[in-house]
């Protein structure tokens, strides 16, 4: 009898364990495009077109066409440049402020067929495309709001009759995306069909965002959608490429004027650096930031163009505080990217794959102070290592502040730290500390907040030992952490 009690119960325990159900999600969810987007990590947004012959940054929308006549445009040197920095896609600027469309549009006379481009037959959109597919890179477009060469901008018609259609064009012929990137910068002066005035628009209103965004939806169903309010991932407030130190996924926008409803150009930009904790929306940040000081290029800038060191403490700001990097490239007039650019890429490419290449953490015994129904299989910390984003370590649903040891059996010199969420499940971890085993006892070596799809901690200097403590030092809810790598930074040659 007393066996069978024993039995009943060692089965009943572990039936338990292994059914123990996952924790429950916390906060606004990610979609899958937002999944997607994340994992993407960094990205170049590119910008070519009249403003690089007339060495403008924001034209007036009175170029001729017949300016867009580039003798060596290349795609494939530009995308592959950009492979080389560690970017897994571009966003292509089809169309700039200026208005001019890089490819035939049937919905205005200015684009590219009728530049001398390829005899008024190229389309450098299509051209991007192609040397994406080749590269095994994902491709998104930016087709500006603010069009200042458009007679109709300002009027309801040109929302209708023009952008919507130029974006269903480039939604429908240009293959899956996975960005829609909305600009903020819309209204002011500009040549309007030879109007050539100043023409102001209600930016919470004028392009009735909703419907505007159900084109993408409908079109392109894994593409996110970027703007200053999302609504899938926000504008981190500056151009600098810089994500707050703590950086909620999760966001609220909120308009500049008490009751009226924000929209790109009107939100509380500031706000969008660290997002908000107890935000409505999962709607988290991509750094936009050029490679050079301007987006378009000019010749005098070319040696102000972003050392590889640059770009790597750009790096651990925004991919390493759960954001991504949208980095600005610009194509020179012959249609290729300057050799300095070029360099500055592989070298910040170069760096990051041998960075990441090898974590220090692999083969460490894992001991943890709690796991999740005591279901190691499912939710043990083993699944720290796999890299994969979506394994987890979980814990009881009471347990918040759990512990982890690793004892990395020899020693280990390491100075850059990453932890990820299994954000399925929501943010849910607010804070942590790391400690190294040093002279005989463990000193804290990093604390991080807002640890999210991924979160980089530099260490000012080396740490070598043999065993590493991560503390969970703040959550409201068990955790449910993916990743734990331990890193030595390559060295920069460049
Ligand atoms: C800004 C635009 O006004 C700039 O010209 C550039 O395109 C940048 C990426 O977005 O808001």
């Amino acid at each position: 009898m007393n066996k069978l009690i024993l039995a009943f119960l060692l089965c009943g325990t572990s039936f338990l364990a292994i059914s123990q159900s996952a924790p429950k999600p916390c906060g606004p969810l990610p979609t899958y495009g937002q999944l997607k987007w994340q994992e993407t990590e960094m990205y170049g947004i590119i910008h070519f077109g009249p403003d690089t012959y007339t060495n403008k940054e924001w034209g007036y929308g009175d170029e001729d066409p017949a300016i867009m006549n580039p003798t060596q445009f290349s795609a494939m040197q530009i995308v592959s440049a950009a492979k080389a920095g560690g970017l897994k896609g571009i966003v292509v600027v089809a169309k700039h402020h200026d208005g001019f469309c890089m490819w035939p549009t049937k919905t205005t006379e200015h684009n590219i067929s009728k530049s001398p481009y390829k005899n008024g037959k190229g389309d450098i959109v299509r051209e991007y495309r192609e040397a994406c597919d080749k590269l095994g890179m994902k491709m998104g477009v930016y087709c500006s709001p603010w069009d200042r060469n458009s007679p109709l901008y300002g009027k309801p018609e040109y929302v209708t009759d023009v952008y919507r259609k130029q974006l269903q064009e480039l939604y429908s012929n240009y293959g899956p995306l996975f960005i829609v990137w909305h600009d903020g910068a819309n209204g002011g002066d500009g040549y309007y069909g030879g109007a050539k005035e100043k023409r102001t628009i209600d930016r919470s209103t004028y392009y009735g965002w909703d419907e505007t965004w159900g084109i993408a939806r409908k079109l392109q169903p894994n593409a996110v959608i970027f703007g200053d309010v999302g609504p899938d991932v926000r504008w981190v407030g500056n151009e600098r490429g810089m994500a707050g130190e703590t950086s909620w996924a999760t966001y609220t926008p909120h308009a500049p004027e008490a009751g009226k409803a924000p929209g790109n150009g009107f939100v509380l930009d500031k706000e969008g650096v660290e997002g908000h904790r107890d935000g409505k929306f999962w709607l988290p940040a991509e750094c936009d930031v050029s490679i050079r000081p301007g987006w378009f290029y000019h010749a005098d800038q070319d040696d102000k163009v972003k050392s590889a060191a640059t770009l790597l403490k750009l790096y651990y700001n925004s991919v390493g505080h759960g954001a991504c990097l949208d980095l600005g490239l610009s194509p020179n007039r012959l249609g290729l990217l300057a050799d300095g650019d070029v360099k500055a890429l592989a070298a910040f490419g170069t760096i990051l794959k041998e960075t990441f290449n090898v974590n220090l953490a692999k083969g460490a015994t894992l001991t943890a102070s709690n796991i999740r129904g005591k279901n190691k299989l499912k939710y043990g910390p083993t699944m720290l290592l796999d890299n994969d984003r979506y394994s987890y370590w979980a814990t009881d649903d009471k347990v918040t502040t759990p512990e982890l040891t690793l004892d990395l059996h020899q020693p280990k010199t390491f100075n850059v730290i990453r932890l990820r969420e299994n954000i399925k499940l929501g943010q849910r971890i607010d804070a942590v500390a790391v400690d190294a085993w040093l002279n005989d006892k463990w000193e804290e070596v990093a604390t991080a907040t807002s640890i999210g799809g991924n979160r980089l901690i530099r260490l000012k200097a080396d740490v070598t030992t043999t065993k590493v403590r991560l503390r969970i030092t703040s959550a409201p809810v068990s955790i449910a952490l993916s990743d734990f790598g331990l890193y030595k930074e390559a060295t920069i040659t460049e």
